[in-house]
Order: C-alpha cells, then sequence, then structure tokens
C-alpha cells in the first residue's frame, strides 16, 4: 500500500479523496506531500511557501526536529494512559505552561473546540457556585463574527449564517454583541452574566483587530461586574501576534485563556484552559474529562512545542518580522487592495469588492509558490510560521507584488 502512495500523481490523489471524503472543505487544488521550516512540498516535488501555518498551528514551522524528536521518543515509550492513572509528563507539562503564563491551572484537552467547551463548563459552573446566578440561568457573552469551533454548543454563539444552517436546535444561553464596543458589552451584561468569551483579534471574522484599549476596557468592565474574561487565544496566541499573548499588548490579564493549535506545534491535537484556582477550581473529579485530554505524547510534544517557540525567540522574530512584512504589503499600493491590517505574523490583506473576491488571488499566489487562505470572500490572510527570516519575506514580497498588482 504504502509503495502504490508514493507514486500516484496530485490528480489521482485528489480523485480519490474526491470520491470517498465528505465535501466539508473546498481546498486549493495542491497536494502536499512534505514539509519543512516554512516550506512545504506538493507530490510532484513544486516547493511553496506555506502562509497559512495550519491555520497557526504550525508557528514553530513544519516538522521541527526538537518537537519531532520528543514525539518519537515518548511514542516510542508510551502514548497512552487515559486519565484513569497518571503519568510522567503531565505533571511537567503543567507547571511548563504556568511557569510560561502565570496562571495556577491547567485543564488539557485536545482540539480548540473542546478547550473553548471546557471553558465554557467552567464559567457556568463558576457562575452556579462562585457568583450565584440561579441554575440553569448562566448568561455568555459572546461577540458577532466569533469563530471558536464547530460543536453545536459552538456554533449557537456564532453569528455565521452557514456555520448554524441546518444544526438546530441550539444550545442557549448565550448573547451576541459586537466586536470592539465596550460600551455594548456594558449594556449586555446582566446580574446572570458569567463570562465573556473573546478572541483578541478575530482571525476567521478577517483578522479584526479591535480599537487601542478596547481589552483594557473590557477587563475593567469584566472585573467591575464579577464577569469571567474569557479570551479565545487559539489562534492568536503562542508568539502569532509577537507576544505571548495578543492581550498581553495591552498587558490585558483575562480570568480565562484558551490554547490549542501552536500548543503543539502541528504535530500532534494538545489544547488547555488556563486560569486561577478560583475558575477551574470548580471541577471535582468525574465533572468533565476526556480519553486522550493530558495524555503522554502530547504532554512531550507540548512541552517541546513551547520550549522552541521560547528558547529560539519566535515570538520577538513574529513581531519584528510581521511588522516588516505589513509594511512592505501596504507599499505595494495595490489598486485592489482596502487595507493591510494585523498584528506581528497575524495579517489580513482585505481586497476592495470591484477586486472579484480573494480566491483567485490565492489562485495565483499558489502558481507562484505561496499558499495563502482567503476568509471571507475578500481577505486574503498571510500567517506565515514564525520562523520565517527577513529574506523568506523578501522572497515572499517578489511573487505577491505582481499578484497584487494584476487586474
Ligand atoms: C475549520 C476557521 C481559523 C479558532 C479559534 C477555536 C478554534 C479555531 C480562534 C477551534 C479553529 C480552525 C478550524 C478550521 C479552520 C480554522 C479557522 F477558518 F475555521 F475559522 F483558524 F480561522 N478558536 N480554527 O481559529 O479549534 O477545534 O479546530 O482545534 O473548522 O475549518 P479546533
Amino acid at each position: 500500500m504504502e509503495k502504490i502512495l508514493q507514486s500516484q500523481s496530485s490528480q489521482e490523489l485528489m480523485d480519490i479523496e474526491e470520491q470517498y471524503g465528505a465535501h466539508n472543505y473546498q481546498p486549493l487544488d495542491v497536494v502536499l506531500s512534505r514539509g519543512e521550516g516554512v516550506w512545504v512540498w506538493d507530490v510532484e516535488g513544486n516547493r511553496y511557501m506555506d502562509c497559512l501555518s495550519a491555520y497557526s498551528a504550525v508557528n514553530q514551522g513544519h516538522a521541527h526536529p526538537r518537537i519531532l524528536e520528543a514525539l518519537i521518543q515518548q511514542a516510542q515509550r508510551l502514548p497512552l494512559t487515559s486519565r484513569a492513572f497518571r503519568n510522567d509528563q503531565l505533571g511537567r507539562f503543567y507547571q511548563q505552561l504556568c511557569d510560561l503564563t502565570g496562571y495556577d491551572m491547567v485543564l488539557p484537552m485536545n482540539t480548540g473546540a473542546e478547550a473553548v467547551e471546557t471553558a465554557l463548563k467552567a464559567a457556568r459552573k463558576w457562575g452556579y457556585q462562585e457568583k450565584g446566578v440561579p441554575d440553569g440561568q448562566a448568561e455568555i457573552i459572546a461577540c458577532e463574527g466569533n469563530f471558536a469551533g464547530r460543536t453545536i454548543s459552538i456554533i449557537s454563539f456564532s453569528s455565521e449564517a452557514q456555520y448554524r444552517a441546518g444544526f438546530g436546535p441550539y444550545t442557549p444561553g448565550f448573547k451576541l454583541i459586537p466586536f470592539g464596543d465596550a460600551g455594548a458589552l456594558e449594556a449586555a451584561i446582566t446580574p446572570n452574566t458569567v463570562a465573556f468569551v473573546f478572541e483578541p483579534i478575530q482571525g476567521e471574522g478577517g483578522v479584526i483587530v479591535p480599537p487601542d484599549g478596547y481589552l483594557r476596557r473590557v477587563r475593567d468592565l469584566c472585573t467591575r461586574h464579577n464577569v469571567l474574561m474569557v479570551a479565545d487565544e487559539i489562534q492568536t496566541g503562542l508568539g502569532r501576534t509577537g507576544e505571548l499573548f495578543a492581550c498581553d499588548h495591552e498587558h490585558v490579564r483575562p480570568d480565562v485563556v484558551i490554547i490549542g493549535k501552536a500548543l503543539s506545534g502541528g504535530f500532534y491535537p494538545v489544547s488547555a484552559v488556563l486560569s486561577g484556582r478560583e475558575v477551574l477550581g470548580v471541577f471535582r473529579p468525574g465533572d468533565h474529562g476526556s480519553t486522550f485530554g493530558g495524555n503522554p505524547l502530547g504532554a512531550a510534544v507540548a512541552q517541546a512545542a513551547l520550549s522552541a517557540l521560547v528558547d529560539e525567540r519566535m515570538i520577538e522574530n513574529a513581531a519584528v518580522i510581521g511588522e516588516y512584512f505589513q509594511d512592505q504589503l501596504a507599499e505595494i499600493n495595490s489598486p485592489h487592495v482596502k487595507e493591510v491590517r494585523g498584528k506581528g505574523l497575524m495579517i489580513g490583506v482585505e481586497l476592495k469588492d470591484s477586486a472579484g473576491g480573494a480566491r483567485r488571488f490565492c489562485e495565483a499566489l499558489q502558481h507562484k509558490g505561496i499558499l495563502a487562505k482567503e476568509t471571507h470572500h475578500n481577505i486574503i490572510r498571510f500567517a506565515p510560521p514564525l520562523v520565517i527570516t527577513h529574506a523568506d519575506v523578501d522572497w515572499a514580497l517578489e511573487r505577491i507584488r505582481p499578484v497584487l498588482l494584476m487586474d
């Protein structure tokens, strides 16, 4: 089987995928078979710069040797125990994560959505147990344009029709307000509000950066009204925006932080909820769990992923190279571009309606050796691995420039 697969062309592999797979995605027609750093290669050996980083799960670059080694070593020893027993990696992972972030407690899960669901459950139980909200009355406020995953409770607070259509009935207890508007948050808070869940920069929403001072105002409002400030940093966190967390740009410390994606450097699904003892301390044995949550393989991989991020100064690189990348994109002065925005290496290029949508630009970029993804029809996202160099960005700009200047 392995031998046959290696000789098949991209087209043959795409045909098989289309024949058997559910069509819940419409990917670019590129079939990747190898990755290293910022580069990936397709089945025919063509090289591309990955400017999506698997939606910021590969911040450390593809096939990072230190994380790979941790994966191999742990996989050869003990991949999974379940949480019915303890393992020798989980405590070390917890300690490293708490030392790095300054939070007191961790609840480990696998996917981002599972961590978001965990945070929602913790906020509700905290509301009933600590805040005194009447049982079953907890309210959680979220923002229009959010993306937090695909489970039924998470899409219950999505404002995107397609993410909701056909999946009702929805989970009650959620309110939506405009993103970036602190006044709307204050108006929406009631005595039963237990949490405000938000992305510090909305990724899927279109790399929407809130006004300066917004996070600080949210922090003050949540403190004043005893509402948990819950930051979904699954995409913005772990260096993507040039700080450890995007909330760090305003020196704001949420009550709860949700991370995932790059927590494993893209090698393995690892996510986690971070908080003080007063929030995650509400869970008693048996309240919540997961077969793979906190497994030793994920814990070992996550330790290496965090060490690589810090020891190789990837966060600082994201800040410096991200600013250069963004400035140079703006300097192209493309007649199609409405705005270049973002922070660090989380960059969005919004096109004018007259440009005819971002997909054709992403396809043109693909043919120039750059893989980027559009969001919301007219925004091209550039989010390369945080190991990208100044020279890599110049290589990319030589190819991006003619595409953004095409008719
Ligand atoms: C898809 C989007 C990005 C996330 C934030 C939680 C999750 C995600 C801020 C859930 C996941 C992924 C999911 C993937 C595509 C991608 C995505 F386009 F869907 F919205 F990145 F922007 N919070 N985002 O970005 O984490 O359960 O996936 O591990 O569903 O198509 P997950």
